[in-house]
């Protein structure tokens, strides 16, 4: 190739530490296919007003920039409220999404029958919950519990009076700070329609009230939106528990009809899962030449369905792309968030089938093909059937799945970090008893703490880059390491999810855990909606020791965080009590006194703040201290 190609070429695959990204990104040079990492190279100086969050675009007077000749815009807003309303219009923007998606699972659970399409895998489960959420399950058939469930869940998103009910799995102390502050959400969609009305031109237009609000809302993502999610995922498909899988692109059959889903809502995947297994689709798999059907995953659909069939991980958000370029996949299937709309373009080059399937997020040059609860193994059918029948397109030519994939374990939920503690896989987690080993490790400082590194992949750092350096400092140095979102996939992909490799990467202490009690270094909770499991395990731990949350040697990460959702998780997580990390600036430095607040004094009301660092070493150490900087008021506590 002539130098100017292999400049460019390089300058791409120096945008992701994955090798098998790299071998494909110069499969797509090769193919003339355009990707992000291409799209980055025109991108070279991004727009300083976006990136300081001092752009207004609210009324159609704007868009108004600020700047020191024009320190305010035409209604006189300045930096601090245009700031301060972007920032809590992401926070809305991502609840929204979490909460969307949760109200889907609710109404899924409506849905359950008997012998049906969606059933109710966790009896026990639903019936503890519906109690929690003042349901007596008591002399209930288990379907019409789940309806009664459906029904209360939904309230949650539109009810007129009253605050999240899910708040009181929170230790009380916390509680009362939310209290306090006036943080506590009210239904779900109130808080996300009272952000959209406050920063509408001519309400809001104050940074203390502004953030205020983000944060109100963020805590119905958290609190609400997400923790309701998870729950109803678990009752509708099952807890997940401890899983073999393997990760990255590799997992691609040449053999066989490869389908990868693609998207977030178990609802449509757990239905691909079941009609792909059946006889009659293998039989024509079989048919059309091929060995068998390999399903496999990416972003959080991806996580939702390796932690509860051991499904593999086709890749990360980064991967969409570089997953068709392959050449290899017969039908991308998707349903809503973090699908790029590049997909339709790149499918082009290739046979493979882009099928959205959600009324919420249909892509032109997509093949639509809508996908209706009400008959969800029907529809399912309909696109596995869909998806095998182009098997027989594949241009063996184009084919070039790459050669790297790593093993990892899976799947750990709540009850599976806390029983596998204990030796007891699944336990119920309900007393001190069961909560003691966790929490003597921690007390006794043979592992320092434990702190959650989630979320996506940004163009802004190398991909994987920030998630791999912060997490291997961290166990190196005895913190374990919980993780969900793109940020899992990144470790199931570099073999940090192997108790086989704890010695390897982990500190003595955490090594010595991880082999007495089975368990990798780095652990598997789930999707992005599955962060609510943190907030879970954490309150568990400080009711168990009658602490606050914020007493505990924990901390949150999001190293190369993207997305709305991840502004709104990282609120929330720093509402809650939990410090928390940044390897990507959010844009709020046009305004110093968000910044103050967001990183400062926002502790004074919550316990916690937002600390950035974009640089990945220095961050993994900033966690550390932080963390350090906590142990001994957590030690006299305990
Ligand atoms: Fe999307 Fe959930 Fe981020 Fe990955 S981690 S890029 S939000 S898929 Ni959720
Ligand atoms: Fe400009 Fe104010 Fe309109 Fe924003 S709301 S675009 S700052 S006039």
């Amino acid at each position: 190739m002539e130098k100017k190609k292999v400049d460019v070429l390089e300058q791409m695959q120096n945008m992701t530490i994955d090798l098998n990204s790299k071998a494909l990104i110069e499969k797509a040079e090769k193919d003339g296919v355009e990707t992000m990492y291409k799209r980055k190279l025109g991108y070279k100086v991004q727009c300083g007003f976006g990136l300081q969050g001092v752009c207004c675009r609210n009324c159609g007077m704007g868009p108004c920039r600020i700047s020191p000749k024009t320190p305010r815009g035409l209604c006189g807003a300045d930096e601090h409220t245009i700031v301060g309303r972007n920032y809590a219009r992401m926070c809305a923007g991502g609840t929204a999404a979490h909460s969307d998606h949760a109200r889907d699972i609710t109404h899924t659970l409506g849905l359950t029958t008997p012998g049906g399409a969606y059933q109710v895998a966790e009896p026990e489960k639903l019936k503890e919950f519906a109690q929690f959420m003042g349901v007596d399950p008591e002399g209930k058939d288990i379907y019409e519990l789940a309806h009664e469930v459906s029904e209360v869940c939904l309230m949650e998103f539109g009810k007129p009076h009253g605050v999240s009910k899910l708040l009181a799995r929170a230790p009380k102390v916390r509680q009362d700070i939310w209290k306090e502050y006036g943080i506590e959400p009210r239904a779900i969609d109130r808080e996300i329609a009272t952000v959209m009305h406050s920063t509408h031109i001519g309400c809001c237009a104050d940074i203390d009230a502004l953030v205020h609000m983000a944060f109100r809302c963020s805590m119905a993502d958290g609190w609400a939106g997400s923790m309701i999610g998870t729950m109803l995922s678990d009752i509708l498909f099952g807890t997940p528990k401890p899983v073999h899988t393997e990760a990255n692109l590799n997992v691609l059959d040449g053999n066989n009809v490869n389908i990868i889903l693609h998207g977030h809502e178990p609802t449509l995947s757990e239905m691909i899962v079941l009609a792909s297994e059946l006889p009659e689709m293998q039989d024509l798999a079989k048919e059309v030449g091929a060995d068998g059907i390999t399903l496999s995953g990416i972003c959080c659909t991806g996580n939702e369905l390796t932690m509860r069939h051991g499904i593999k991980i086709a890749g990360d958000f980064h991967q969409q792309e570089l997953a068709i370029i392959t050449g290899a996949v017969e039908a991308m299937i998707v349903d809503v968030q973090c699908i790029f709309p590049a997909l339709a373009e790149v499918a082009t080059h290739y046979h493979t089938k882009f099928i959205t399937t959600s009324p919420k997020a249909q892509i032109t040059g997509s093949t639509y093909m809508e996908f209706h609860e009400e008959t969800a193994l029907e529809d399912a059918k309909t696109i596995v059937r869909e998806a095998i029948l182009n098997f027989k397109n594949r241009d063996a030519s184009k084919v070039m799945v790459p050669e790297l994939k790593s093993e990892a374990m899976v799947g750990y939920a709540e009850e599976a970090i806390v029983g596998q503690l204990n030796n007891v896989v699944n336990t119920q987690i309900d007393d001190m008893n069961t909560l003691k080993p966790l929490i003597d490790v921690l007390a006794s400082g043979v592992i320092r703490g434990v702190v959650g590194v989630v979320g996506c992949n940004n163009a802004r750092t190398p991909s994987n880059y920030n998630h791999l350096t912060i997490m291997k400092e961290l166990i190196k140095n005895d913190y374990l390491v919980v993780t969900t979102g793109c940020g899992a996939s990144a470790a199931a992909k570099n073999g940090l999810m192997l108790k086989e490799n704890a010695a390897k990467y982990a500190g003595k202490g955490l090594a010595t855990v991880c082999q007495l009690v089975d368990i990798p270094p780095v652990i598997h909770l789930g999707s992005c909606v599955d962060n609510s499991r943190i907030l879970n395990i954490c309150s568990l731990v400080a009711n168990a020791l009658d602490m606050d949350i914020a007493d505990l040697p924990v901390a949150g990460c999001a190293p190369e965080w993207m997305s709305e959702k991840a502004i709104a998780i990282g609120t929330y997580v720093v509402g809650s009590g939990i410090e928390t990390f940044l390897g990507v600036m959010p844009p709020v430095t046009g305004s110093s006194r968000a910044v103050e607040i967001l990183c400062g004094s926002i502790k004074d009301k919550v316990g916690a703040c937002f600390h950035v660092n974009e640089d990945a070493e220095a961050l993994a150490q900033d966690i550390m201290a932080c963390i350090e900087a906590k142990r001994p008021h957590f030690e006299e506590l305990y």
